[in-house]
């Protein structure tokens, strides 16, 4: 840490509004650079970084594959599906040196639909599901809340290409599914609720909402949702997913555009929430919305042109580091659950100036790294109390606190960031124990 890039404050910046955005500046994770626009300091890129690599595990798992589209995009491509002047002034148009008009893209439908049409002729070639994980830029009338809702902002982005609505049904069912997973795997409690597709277009659209109450979302649901556990088992996604689906869908569950206030008073007051939400992730089907006007047509068994029918599927990657830290806090600090933390065990050097306690701590370093556990070392030349308060924001699952008495003794001090539980340890077995 002598030697790392972590400038934390003391202070609560005045313009954070919440809890995760005023924990993001606080532990040094990002700094704003223009309004809405966020640089990532290096403990905020691997929880970044962490986040992605679950996403990625999760849509390849689906059968996804990764591809990478530009940032930048031409007004023509926008112009084939008719939403370059629907769009809005959400959208930032820039132009090159040749007078050319160009975007920063909001979103990939119309470019992945050129790309499928151009590579893909036949049925036999479908379905087709390619995401990437790229940055977008939505002119927001008001970003707010940090990366909640930032102007650039880092999304995994999925398209699904099928030769008939049931199969268009089966891909939407298979990310319904993969969206359980991939939040369930973050810790987080993530419930599909039916949404509004808004600029995206279609009739079927489920918003993954988090419930917290600095949501931006209104939302309505049936409370045994909220206790339902989200599942983590391993599924084939080659089965019938419908089951599942079915499980979640049932319950009745919205966003306030979707509401249907007859539908929830019929449910017994005492099992009714309304509440609000962070939307994590959104799902759509659109059918043809896309490929039609833009001419995505394979050949069918018999020569015939079919137009593909499509869904697309998103997920607030940056968003997520927020929205973690809403669902995981306390008065002290971070509380990063551990699949996404930066590191998963720090260790507390109280006494730096002293050979003994410094020797032991390079010790257990060398001996975490080697384990693969990833490990950070609070070397500072500083008091105690700052390095426990500094330890706490920044909400690495594990702490390692070597001191002279216990170096003396052969032991040191665990202590679980969530519980607060602490347990002396024979040095020795710190390793085996957090590996
Ligand atoms: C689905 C993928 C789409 O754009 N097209 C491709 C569809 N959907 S969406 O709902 O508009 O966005 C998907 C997710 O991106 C996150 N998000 C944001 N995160 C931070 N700042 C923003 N301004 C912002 N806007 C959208 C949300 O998590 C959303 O669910």
């Amino acid at each position: 840490m002598s030697q790392y890039f972590l400038p934390t404050l003391k202070e609560t910046p005045s313009e954070a509004q919440i809890v995760s955005h005023r924990l993001m500046l606080r532990a040094g994770l990002i700094r704003q650079t223009s309004a809405g626009i966020y640089a990532w300091l290096p403990l905020g890129l691997r929880v970044l970084r962490n986040i992605e690599r679950i996403v990625r595990e999760e849509q390849d798992r689906s059968g996804a594959q990764e591809v990478l589209m530009p940032t930048i995009q031409s007004a023509d491509l926008w112009r084939e599906s008719g939403r370059y002047d629907a769009y809005g002034p959400e959208m930032l148009r820039i132009k090159d040196r040749h007078d050319r008009e160009m975007l920063f893209g909001p979103t990939n439908e119309e470019m992945i639909t050129v790309l499928f049409r151009d590579g893909v002729k036949s049925y036999r070639d479908l379905p087709k599901n390619l995401y990437h994980i790229q940055w977008k830029f939505r002119d927001e009338v008001r970003p707010r809340f940090g990366v909640m809702r930032g102007r650039e902002f880092l999304m995994k982005d999925n398209y699904s290409f099928d030769i008939d609505k049931a199969g268009a049904i089966h891909s939407y069912n298979k990310m319904f599914v993969t969206y359980l997973r991939t939040f369930a795997r973050m810790g987080l409690k993530a419930i599909p609720m039916r949404a509004d597709t808004g600029p995206i277009g279609g009739d079927l659209s489920h918003e993954f909402i988090v419930l917290a109450e600095t949501g931006e979302s209104e939302v309505f649901c049936h409370k045994g949702l909220v206790d339902k556990d989200i599942l983590s088992r391993t599924i084939d996604y080659g089965a019938d997913l419908q089951p599942i689906v079915q499980e979640w869908t049932s319950l009745y569950a919205a966003t306030d555009e979707m509401h249907d206030k007859a539908a929830f008073d019929a449910i017994p007051e005492s099992e009714r929430l309304s509440a609000r939400g962070i939307e994590v992730g959104h799902i759509f089907y659109f059918g043809t919305k896309y490929s039609k006007p833009m001419k995505a047509i394979v050949a069918g068994p018999g020569g015939e042109e079919i137009t593909v029918e499509m869904g697309s599927y998103g997920i607030g990657v940056s968003r997520l580091v927020g929205g973690i830290i809403e669902a995981s806090h306390d008065a002290a600090g971070i509380v990063w659950p551990e699949s996404v933390a930066p590191f998963k065990v720090a260790i507390v050097n109280l006494k730096p100036d002293d050979g003994a306690v410094s020797g032991a701590c390079g010790k257990l370093y060398d001996a975490l790294q080697a384990k693969g556990v990833e490990v950070l070392h609070d070397d500072r030349d500083m008091r105690a109390g700052g390095k426990f308060a500094d330890m706490d924001l920044i909400g690495i699952p594990w702490q390692v606190i070597v001191g002279p008495k216990g170096v003396a003794a052969g032991k040191v001090e665990v202590k679980n960031r969530k519980t607060g539980a602490r347990e002396e340890l024979p040095a020795e077995e710190v390793v085996s124990r957090l590996a």
